[in-house]
């Protein structure tokens, strides 16, 4: 049995993930911060769970140390940032870069020797389409083209080793975050759309794809839009 680790997984795109990687009979351990969610994810799915924030390095680095996944999916994001770079204060900012960047590198820095002895692995990085392209948010965006560009290097490193590194950058989706409150994807319920945006599963379903690609193929970027939104234009500023 394949074994995995999925990062931010009490709900939204992360829960998503480990109930298909389960109906894949993947081992899988769940991360998250919200422990009675994660108790009613494992009780569905069959799937070992860690309670930990994915900023706490001392508690998560051990954990990828210890259960050594083949398969290790970053999700966990945060959407501070996303009403501005104003509005967010020294630790909002603080929290962003260590929920978005640090953490899915140095998940991957922990998983990564126990890949090469085995001569395969698989990274899965969430992105956003914000990591792709020009959109609003100056900080958000920044940690989403920081996994975009980690991703792609991240392949140029492994090259050779046998491990994959996919990275899956969706648009909108439902269980997305705009909410200012919290700035925390995973506790958005709604989207602040009013048109079909992408479920989670639909980019669990991306994240499959990429994960039964044939050994031989990496499947390195997908991006993700529901068919009621686009990215591109410009823009100019009133005078
Ligand atoms: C956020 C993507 O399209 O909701 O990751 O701005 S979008």
């Amino acid at each position: 049995m394949e074994s995995a680790i999925v990062t931010g997984a009490s709900s939204g795109i992360g829960a998503a993930i480990v109930e298909a990687l389960s109906r894949e009979d993947v081992q899988v351990t769940a991360i998250a911060r919200r422990g009675n969610l994660l108790a009613e994810l494992a009780r569905r799915t069959g799937c070992d769970v860690a309670v930990a924030d994915v900023g706490d390095l001392s508690a998560t680095i051990p954990l990828v140390e210890r259960l050594r996944p083949e398969i290790l999916v970053n999700n966990a994001g945060i959407g501070l940032g996303i009403f501005g770079i104003s509005s967010l204060s020294r630790e909002d900012i603080e929290r962003s870069i260590s929920t978005n960047i640090s953490a899915p590198v140095q998940m991957t820095r922990a998983a990564i020797p126990h890949m090469l002895r085995a001569g395969k692995g698989h990274i899965v990085n969430i992105g956003s389409i914000t990591g792709l392209h020009t959109l609003t948010s100056a900080v958000y965006g920044a940690g989403k083209g920081a996994v975009h560009r980690f991703s792609q290097n991240l392949r140029n490193e492994l090259l050779g080793t046998g491990i994959r590194v996919s990275e899956i950058c969706p648009g909108r989706v439902l269980s997305e975050f705009y909410d200012s409150r919290t700035g925390n994807i995973e506790e958005h319920e709604g989207s602040s759309v009013d048109v079909e945006v992408l479920q989670p599963e639909d980019v669990a379903e991306a994240v499959l794809f990429a994960l039964r690609a044939p050994r031989h193929v990496n499947i390195s970027t997908i991006e993700l839009l529901p068919t009621s939104q686009v990215v591109g234009g410009s823009k100019f500023a009133e005078s």
